[in-house]
């Protein structure tokens, strides 16, 4: 499975290291790219191991909002 979480907040490399990290270390994600300047990241996941729901924390927890 593949979605776009909208992330607001990123502003430098080290927000986009922060928010790829987060992701990438959940259980369950292949891969995150995220694009800086739109915020648009895009996570390719297993939806048998991880939601939506969890990436949305995950990144919420690094001190961003998902829209
Ligand atoms: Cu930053």
């Amino acid at each position: 499975m593949q979605t776009t979480l909208d992330v607001r907040g990123m502003t430098c490399g080290h927000c986009k290291m922060s928010v790829e990290g987060a992701l990438t270390n959940l259980a369950g994600v292949s891969t995150v790219e995220v694009d800086l300047a739109t915020g648009k990241v895009v996570v390719t996941y297993d939806e048998s191991q991880v939601t939506v729901e969890q990436m949305q924390e995950a990144v919420e927890d690094q001190g961003y909002d998902v829209a």
